[in-house]
């Protein structure tokens, strides 16, 4: 540290530059998950003054100079002097690692989640950072970049009395050196469901680098009520009125929504527990699994559907087709695993288990017909149960009757390490044969998958585990049954990767294989655990040059951009992955130095729950209605609709 800088300057340093230097410990990463937790970062704070119940309105607006401004009519961040520091409260809470929560807002705070570690990242991580302040019929600004102060907190009377904060902050391209770029459907979702989760917070958001900018408000007073309606629009409900139970006790605040659906097999449950999704689960979801199962089993035992001699229905049959959230606030939340995605405190299970035990079983028993349509259902989903086990059990005794349990497609590698081994799930035996050729054996496995997979959106377990192709993927990828606990030590790739042809078949058959693994074992895909690969489709011949493309905007800037205008040059598009000799897949697509994959991630996972209930189910309405209305982004001529 140089001697030219003031105390003030110390401090400041001392107080971020930690910041700066391991972004990826405050913000998980300076990819665009990390740049996106930015925008979260400082609405949090916002959502925190609205929890207070302070603040009703937030708006966010992506600028055209590519900062984001948050601002809200909460009571406005404190502007007095803070005692410890002798700065305002304002530049403490900017500029001090963890000095927000200190101020004591009231209400709940997120911190020690996934969010929560403070505005002071943000201003850290910031080229700069404006923040102005509306409180006592004074307009308070300050500037900051890269967390350094420019000057004073300065303050002009303001005429209209309105009270409020607003954080405009332009990210640092040293920072995220891959881009700034803010994705519009990325904020929209998450935005959207923290309007869910606060029914009473209405959220705008604007895209003032458009043209003509784009303007959404989220404003849903039925809250998480209306977020199940929403994930269940496109689907048929077994009963209309969507349950709904809310109750506080030990100030720790429990809502919780639920509709059973007639065609869906799976059950889609999200946790949240202050305002954070809980991927990973926790007491919250234990909780609630618990008490639904006890109570639909006496519901079922006193409305005579179980007899005596007859066991319990399970967890599985009574969720089965069942869309729900939880959302718990919690005082003092502790977050536990790899990604701080799981609840942990252990008063939470209890209190879910018996706010929602004594409220649903009265509202069973004013609705009998309610309670009798999810019974046959569970009961239905039971019988299937077991004929899916017993269909399984045939698949285990013919596995040990053959000896050898590994599919005999499957080109496996030589390591046994999953860690470093990957598995080419690839369409069709001739690009399966190329492959094979072109991989490197120590630790790419190829599993060719023959035409069409089942469509799992539209099948029972029984027909599932009938099905040779989903066969072979269980048993190749070492995977046990649709809905057990996930367990990643039995599975024996870390990269499973999905490689398809460029064209339509290829895009449904990748659709077919994503929709099996976010219905039958979604862990895989919440964990980073799926990869799609991405082959060319032009090779570009010049002279004794080629060039692979990925897209057509690649192979246009190549042609127009890179080559002389009078080039001679020739261009093949490959129509599959067969037409590739095999050095040519290893090369673009399948060798780790050189290739692209992308990871398969669910950002949104009601927004995938419903895409896929769309683009996969029995319906045929709202499938149109999909197409109709997206299909302008696709190339119409690839479609065979
Ligand atoms: C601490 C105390 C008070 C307000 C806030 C923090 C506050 C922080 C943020 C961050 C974004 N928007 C915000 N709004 C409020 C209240 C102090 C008081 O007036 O008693």
């Amino acid at each position: 540290m140089t001697s030219s800088y003031s105390a003030d300057q110390i401090q400041v340093l001392e107080g971020l530059e930690p910041v700066r230097k391991r972004p990826g410990m405050y913000i998980g990463s300076t990819g665009p998950r990390g740049l996106h937790h930015l925008v979260y970062e400082v609405v949090d704070n916002s959502i925190d003054e609205a929890l207070a119940g302070y603040c009703s309105q937030i708006e966010i607006a992506l600028n055209a100079d590519g900062s984001v401004t948050v601002t809200d009519d909460g009571r406005g961040i404190p502007t007095d002097t803070h005692p410890t520091t002798g700065k305002s409260a304002l530049e403490t809470v900017m500029t001090v690692l963890h000095a927000g929560g200190k101020f004591g807002g009231g209400g709940y705070k997120v911190s020690g989640g996934l969010h929560g570690v403070g505005v002071s990242v943000v201003n850290a991580l910031s080229e700069w950072v404006e923040v102005t302040v509306w409180r006592d019929k004074r307009e308070h600004l300050q500037r900051y970049e890269r967390g350094i102060p420019i000057g004073e907190l300065n303050a002009k009377p303001d005429g209209q009395n309105r009270t409020g904060t607003s954080v405009a902050f332009k990210p640092d391209l040293e920072i995220f050196s891959n881009g700034i770029e803010f994705d519009y459907t990325t904020l929209a979702g998450r935005l959207r469901e923290l309007a869910y989760l606060n029914a009473t917070v209405k959220i705008q958001f604007a895209d003032n680098r458009l043209e003509t900018p784009r303007v959404e408000t989220y404003h849903y007073e039925g809250g998480i009520q209306e977020y199940v309606a929403y994930m269940n629009r496109e689907k048929q409900p077994l009963h209309e009125e969507i349950i709904y139970i809310q109750g506080e006790r030990n100030n720790i605040q429990v809502e919780v929504a639920l509709q059973w659906c007639v065609d869906a097999y799976s059950d889609n449950l999200l946790g949240f527990a202050n305002n954070i999704r809980t991927i990973d689960g926790g007491t919250h979801l234990e909780g609630l699994k618990t008490v639904l199962t006890r109570t639909m089993n006496s519901t079922a035992r006193k409305r005579n559907k179980l007899k005596d001699n007859e066991a319990n229905l399970g967890g599985e049959n009574v969720r089965e087709g069942l869309t729900g959230v939880i959302s718990v606030k919690v005082p003092e939340p502790e977050f536990e695993g790899q990604t701080k995605t799981k609840l942990g405190n252990t008063e939470v299970r209890g209190i879910v288990d018996s706010l929602v035990g004594e409220v649903l079983t009265e509202y069973l028993e004013f609705r009998p017909h309610v309670a009798d349509a999810i019974l046959e259902k569970a009961i239905q989903a039971f019988k299937a149960a077991e004929a899916a086990r017993r269909a399984r059990e045939l698949v285990r005794r013919k596995s040990v009757l053959e000896s050898s349990p590994l599919p005999g497609k499957l080109a496996d590698c030589s390591s046994r390490d999953p860690a470093e081994s990957e598995i080419f799930l690839v369409e069709g035996d001739s690009a399966g044969g190329s492959a094979k050729q072109g991989r490197d054996r120590q630790f790419q496995a190829i599993l060719p998958l023959r035409g069409k997979i089942l469509n799992i959106e539209k099948t029972d377990d029984a027909k599932i585990y009938k099905n040779t192709e989903i066969q072979s993927l269980i048993t190749a990828l070492g995977l046990g049954i649709r809905g057990e606990e996930f367990d990643p030590g039995g599975l024996r790739y870390h990269r499973i990767i999905i490689m398809t042809d460029a064209d339509v078949d290829g895009a449904h058959i990748r659709t077919l294989l994503l929709t099996f693994f976010y219905r039958y074992q979604r862990d895989l895909a919440d964990q980073g655990y799926i990869y799609i690969a991405c082959p060319p489709l032009y090779k570009v011949e010049r002279g004794r040059n080629h060039y692979y493309c990925y897209s057509d905007r690649e192979l246009n800037n190549l042609v127009q951009n890179e080559f002389p205008a009078n080039a001679n040059y020739n261009i093949q598009r490959f129509k599959g992955l067969g037409e590739m000799m095999p050095d040519q897949l290893w090369d673009t697509t399948m060798n780790p130095e050189t290739r692209t994959i992308k990871r398969v991630e669910i950002e949104d996972a009601a927004e995938a729950d419903r895409i896929f209930t769309v683009l996969m189910g029995d319906r045929v309405a709202p499938r149109r209605e999909f197409i109709e209305t997206y299909g302008s982004k696709l190339n119409l001529t690839d479609l065979d609709i």
